[in-house]
């Protein structure tokens, strides 16, 4: 396998890529087009970045999921990003596919894990079994296709029904390039008003020129490092409250077992002492 196609050989990379090195908070595409309205990353986040605790030491990933109609451009938008090419031949999906990629956010290595589904619907079985555990949910339409927009509601709900967390959701427009800017202008309008109601962040892109890709990369991994590392944060804040708790309560426990064994000991010396 090439170096540079192996996931594990991405994750250990000692840095990640110049281009996945993330120190400032990623803008979105529109600020009137997103409910993320964070401008930067949050204070407990920067906090813990900056110390050397071993908090920060883990291994940091998150799952984003591809999902759309048919030829929409999951594909070509996953392999521009992540092997810089563009392929104009259709190669459907079977199932899905699967990438990692490392980014370096606020210096701390953080993997993003890549699930490009199929659209067909002969593979969606497979395909919806991976939705589970989403940190990020992509739903792909094409923006020549005003029909792939209006599917794009159902396969939220779709990805919704296998997740319970609070994911991020991106709206993304693809193969801008073919679009004139009065025909994008009311494309965009439909899919704003759309994201909208789905509580998503919208994006136009092209994977044919990689107009919009690298920024719209770099965005998910930002914000969704941004809520691992606080629910890493909230987690470890709740074990060591659990902990100290346990802590004290086994200095009292140690603390009596330590009386009764000194008691014991005493009858057990007295006893034994009685036996001969
Ligand atoms: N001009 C242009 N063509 C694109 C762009 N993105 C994808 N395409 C073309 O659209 C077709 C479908 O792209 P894929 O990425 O394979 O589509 P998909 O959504 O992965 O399709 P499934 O795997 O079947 O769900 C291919 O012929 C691509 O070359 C783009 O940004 N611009
Ligand atoms: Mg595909």
């Amino acid at each position: 396998m090439l170096e540079s196609r192996s996931a594990v050989y991405k994750m250990l990379k000692d840095k990640a890529h110049k281009d996945r090195q993330i120190n400032t908070f990623p803008r979105p595409y529109r600020h009137d087009a997103t409910p993320y309205k964070q401008l930067d990353f949050s204070r407990i986040v920067k906090e813990a970045c900056s110390s050397d605790r071993p908090l920060m030491a883990g291994l940091k990933i998150s799952k984003a999921i591809f999902l759309g109609d048919v030829a929409v451009g999951k594909t070509c938008l996953v392999n521009r990003f992540c092997h810089q090419v563009f392929d104009s031949n259709y190669k459907a999906t079977i199932g899905v596919d699967f990438e990692v990629e490392r980014f370096d956010v606020l210096q701390v290595p953080f993997n993003l894990q890549i699930w490009d589904t199929a659209g067909q619907e002969r593979f969606k079985c497979i395909a919806s079994s991976y939705y589970r555990g989403a940190h990020v949910i992509v739903i792909v339409f094409d923006l020549t296709s005003l029909m792939s927009l209006s599917h794009c509601q159902q396969w939220l709900e779709e990805a919704l029904n296998a997740n319970s967390g609070s994911p991020h959701i991106f709206l993304v427009g693809t193969k801008r390039d073919l679009m004139t800017r009065t025909a994008f202008l009311e494309v965009e309008g439909h899919a704003v008003r759309l994201a909208e109601h789905m509580g998503a962040e919208f994006w136009a892109v092209s994977s044919r020129t990689g107009d919009g890709v690298s920024e719209l990369f770099c965005r998910m991994a930002g914000l969704a490092f941004d809520s691992s590392v606080c629910r890493e944060k909230e987690t470890a804040g709740n074990t060591v409250t659990v902990g100290s708790n346990l802590v004290s309560k086994l200095k009292l426990t140690l603390h009596s077992a330590y009386l009764l064994v000194k008691s014991g000991i005493h009858v057990v010396t007295s006893w034994t002492k009685r036996i001969p």
